[in-house]
């Protein structure tokens, strides 16, 4: 018996006695109370009937907008999060650490039950990584890693392996080459330095090459991952460098950028100086299938539906593996030709 009804069968109605008015009145002021805790009940704790206190947020630390890439992965967060219903806070960085520590502290202080940012850079997240874990709000790291030694800082990386993406481009590259007795002279344009894909990169196609001496790079220098800064540094190693057979590019904005140079100098992209590059956005395939680039190594930005799948479970308190590595392919110019049609990106 609840207290409304409790108090109605108490009271002894007699409708000539003054009294009784007093009663009916503390008794309406009773249900309206009682009304009023049952409505505040729904909105405090989680509803059984999935309501509003079962939805998640993520406060979500995106580096910025610098390459086709990364609008990519910044649509398929965003449109991912609506499709599972996650409440999305999300921060473009503009590509400066400061501003992404400066998000995640605000996602802390307000309380979001998860927290998934692509570190610009690999060094200098443990301060605040720890200021998370002690608010007991668990993390995901997408697309890009850090190198803290602490792996309990995060709950899981969901991303692509750079390094085996740097492998790819060099087995291309010793595959293409392996009837010439070189010496083949390789400039190479990084990614933004001290990034995750910009040092594995690096290192998987060093590897790769550094079998065969008649492999050089002659140069090596960031475009930090844009197409302005491609063709600005291309543009200075045409000038340093009159031999060049190969372009390395971290991405394929930085060589859309540099094939801009190659062509200011009056050379043919793809044919005087051969050019790979990494991630197969439509741009770059495009450029592929014109025979002005000849080789891609796929990057897919395709993460949201594997991190909201991810961050539901982490909300839950489920186990996730540590390390998620997205599935990607390679493409020649033939290739290309028949991909491009149904690019998604
Ligand atoms: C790779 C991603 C890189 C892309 C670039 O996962 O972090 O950043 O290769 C982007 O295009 O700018």
């Amino acid at each position: 018996m609840n207290a409304v009804h409790r108090m109605l069968t108490l009271t002894n109605f007699r409708k000539d006695t003054p009294h009784v008015l007093k009663k009916i009145s503390v008794l309406v002021a009773a249900v309206v109370a009682l009304a009023g805790c049952g409505s505040n009940s729904g909105s405090t704790g989680s509803d059984p009937a999935g309501g509003a206190g079962d939805s998640i947020t993520m406060g979500f630390s995106q580096v910025g907008a610098e390459s086709g890439w990364r609008t990519a992965n910044t649509k398929s967060v965003q449109e991912s999060a609506k499709s599972a219903g996650i409440e999305l806070k999300f921060s473009d960085a503009q590509q400066k650490q400061e501003n992404q520590i400066k998000a995640l502290r605000s996602f802390i202080q307000q309380k979001v039950d998860v927290i998934a940012f692509s570190p610009v850079v690999e060094s200098g997240w443990d301060t605040v990584l720890k200021e998370a874990q002690n608010a007991k709000i668990p993390v995901i790291l997408t697309d890009r890693a850090v190198d803290s030694k602490d792996t309990s800082l995060y709950k899981t990386f969901l991303g692509s392996d750079f390094v085996e993406e740097g492998k790819k481009a060099g087995q291309w590259l010793v595959e293409e080459y392996k009837d010439e007795s070189g010496p083949v002279n390789i400039v190479e344009l990084q990614g933004t330095t001290g990034s995750a894909p910009a040092n594995d990169r690096k290192a998987g196609f060093a590897e790769v090459i550094g079998a065969d001496p008649k492999f050089k790079i002659i140069a090596s220098q960031t475009g930090d991952f844009t197409r302005a800064k491609g063709k600005e540094v291309m543009e200075a190693f045409l000038k340093s460098n009159p031999d060049i057979d190969v372009l390395y590019a971290h991405n394929d904005d930085m060589g859309l950028g540099a094939i801009e140079a190659i062509e200011g100098a009056g050379k043919t992209p793809g044919a005087d100086i051969k050019i790979i590059t990494v991630d197969a956005v439509k741009d770059g395939m495009q450029a592929l299938a014109d025979g002005k680039i000849n080789y891609i190594v796929e990057c897919s930005p395709l993460l949201g539906p594997q991190l909201m799948d991810l961050a539901k479970k982490v909300v839950a308190g489920e186990q996730v593996p540590p390390r998620v590595v997205t599935e990607e392919t390679t493409f020649t110019q033939e290739q290309a030709k028949q991909a491009l049609p149904s690019r998604q990106y």
